[in-house]
């Protein structure tokens, strides 16, 4: 059938027209839930248009993905709350959340705002351990269409499920930050996380694709093939942990790789915690804008929050999230600005929605307009877990800290493990470092001078008197996925 520009015109219209009125809905969804008596079901069909019109399949502008990002605050507020009691409401399929809400006596209708959500349970790793495997599923299993589940080493994982929905969303997410942090769809990116259970590497694939981008999935590991494809397909973006791009970009130092060999100009990493000296080092060696990206499987996987260019922190896609920060002890709210544990509500997912997650992620949040025009609020770089907090001899000390320490001086290569042992009463700490290739020296002074200035770094930064000691380049075991820093004899003995 041939289309003739007259019916073009009408198409647009009827889509432009299509546009307008799901913003109209949407603005009436937000008048009527205060005055109408059937407010229920008409928030259900509210929630559900909401989730779907986020779903974009192209650039709203050139650095950003969707017009979400910018909305008005008033509108990402009106937003989440509508969805937060949709999300209340498909809650209570969980039995967890069930029981939770009969004890507390919440119903959907006790949130009259988001402020409300204080009232809700907290939901843990342990009660997800405890509703092994799919006790938080929130639809029947035939409407799932994917699994995935958390990297931890030991026991059993968290297994987190998708709808087709769910997926849709997902991508978006991740085209979002990809998108802010520079991808564009003429580029093509190597993904070098691991495909499986892990969210990260499919995460990211279905983001970059639905830029339309082209993917290379690498996958982790065999750094030798990594560097060929980097070269061959001349790919110029990289997909990875910090500490994988460490690696890599080590390797290519290595094997004596001519930079102007590669195409690479961009780098999404994310994953574990890394420092902003990390990065200084990252992107000088790799000669790339190395952009963070943050989020964990119990909540969706990727693409909870990601940098613009302004790299003021991570902004936080809002309509899908709503996160606090808490004071992990007392759980009151921290004040903006001061570092707590983020706790996050995941309130579009269908498979598994989830109310207050304890991420254990510490960090701190940021309001305030940003210069890219995103009106989201953001978060800062996860300065360490709650559970990775080193207590040593009373002071409290995050491994990424020691990280910043070493990162100031030159030579002492960002490839370090902290060892601690309780021998009687006092703790020991034991930095181990290597020594970059080029400073590496058998003259005794030259090694006692480094290993005494890595010593103040580090005093000057944690409070804390530390054993240094110096190894020879590439001597530390290599991690492909992320980084285990911390070993902690402390606890084989407690
Ligand atoms: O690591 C999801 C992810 C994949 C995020 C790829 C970003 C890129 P999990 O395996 O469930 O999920 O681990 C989640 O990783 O609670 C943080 O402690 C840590 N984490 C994730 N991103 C960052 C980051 C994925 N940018 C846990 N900075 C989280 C610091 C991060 N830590």
């Amino acid at each position: 059938m041939v289309l003739h520009c007259t019916d073009t015109r009408w198409y647009l219209v009827l889509i432009t027209n299509l546009v307008c009125f799901f913003r109209i809905v949407r603005i009436l969804g937000s008048v009527l839930k205060i005055l109408c008596p059937c407010q229920q079901k008409i928030e259900t069909v509210f929630g559900i248009l909401c989730r779907t019109t986020a779903m974009s399949q192209e650039p709203y502008q050139p650095y950003i993905w969707d017009r979400h990002e910018i909305l008005p605050r008033e509108e990402i507020r009106a937003l989440q709350f509508v969805r937060l009691r949709d999300c209340i409401r498909r809650c209570l399929a969980v039995p967890f959340y069930r029981k939770k809400f009969d004890e507390l006596g919440i119903s959907p209708d006790s949130i009259h705002s988001v402020d409300d959500i204080t009232q809700l349970p907290f939901t843990t790793k342990a009660d997800f351990r405890d509703n092994y495997p799919l006790g938080f599923l929130a639809v029947p299993r035939e409407r799932i269409v994917r699994y995935h589940g958390s990297t931890g080493t030991t026991g059993k994982p968290t297994i987190v499920a998708y709808t087709q929905e769910d997926l849709d969303l997902w991508a978006g997410l991740c085209a979002r930050f990809l998108v802010s942090g520079g991808l564009q769809s003429h580029h093509t990116v190597q993904v070098a996380f691991g495909y499986g259970l892990f969210t990260g590497g499919f995460g990211l694939h279905y983001g970059i694709e639905r830029v339309g981008a082209a993917v290379i999935p690498a996958a982790s590991g065999n750094t030798k093939r990594q560097l060929m494809l980097l070269q061959d397909m001349q790919a110029d973006a990289l997909v990875c942990t910090p500490s994988y791009a460490l690696n890599i970009a080590d390797a290519i130092h290595h094997e004596g790789i001519d930079r102007s060999r590669l195409a690479l100009k961009l780098a999404f990493l994310g994953s574990e915690p890394w420092t902003e000296a990390m990065r200084e080092t990252l992107e000088k060696s790799l000669d790339i804008k190395g952009s963070n990206n943050y989020g964990l499987s119990e909540v969706i996987g990727p693409g909870v929050s990601g940098e613009c260019p302004e790299r003021s922190g991570m902004h936080i896609q809002e309509d899908h999230f709503i996160v606090e920060c808490l004071n992990p002890d007392t759980l009151e709210p921290v004040p903006e600005g001061q570092p707590g544990e983020l706790v996050i509500s995941s309130i579009s997912r269908e498979a598994m929605p989830i109310l207050r997650y304890r991420t254990r992620d510490i960090a701190s949040l940021h309001s305030g307009k940003c210069p890219c025009g995103r009106s989201t609020i953001r978060m800062s770089r996860i300065i360490g877990r709650s559970d990775d907090l080193l207590i040593l001899r009373g002071v409290n000390v995050f491994p990424s800290q020691i990280e910043e320490a070493l990162l100031t001086i030159e030579g002492a290569a960002p490839h370090y493990q902290i060892v601690v042992d309780r021998p009687k009463i006092l703790d020991e700490i034991r930095v181990r470092v290597e020594i970059s290739p080029e400073l590496f020296s058998d003259k005794m002074t030259d090694m006692t001078n480094l290993k005494h200035k890595i010593e103040h770094a580090i005093q000057q930064m944690t409070g804390l008197h530390m054993q240094i000691e110096l190894l020879p380049p590439q001597s530390l075991e290599r991690f492909e996925g992320k980084a285990k820093r911390v070993i902690d004899n402390r606890k084989l003995v407690d």
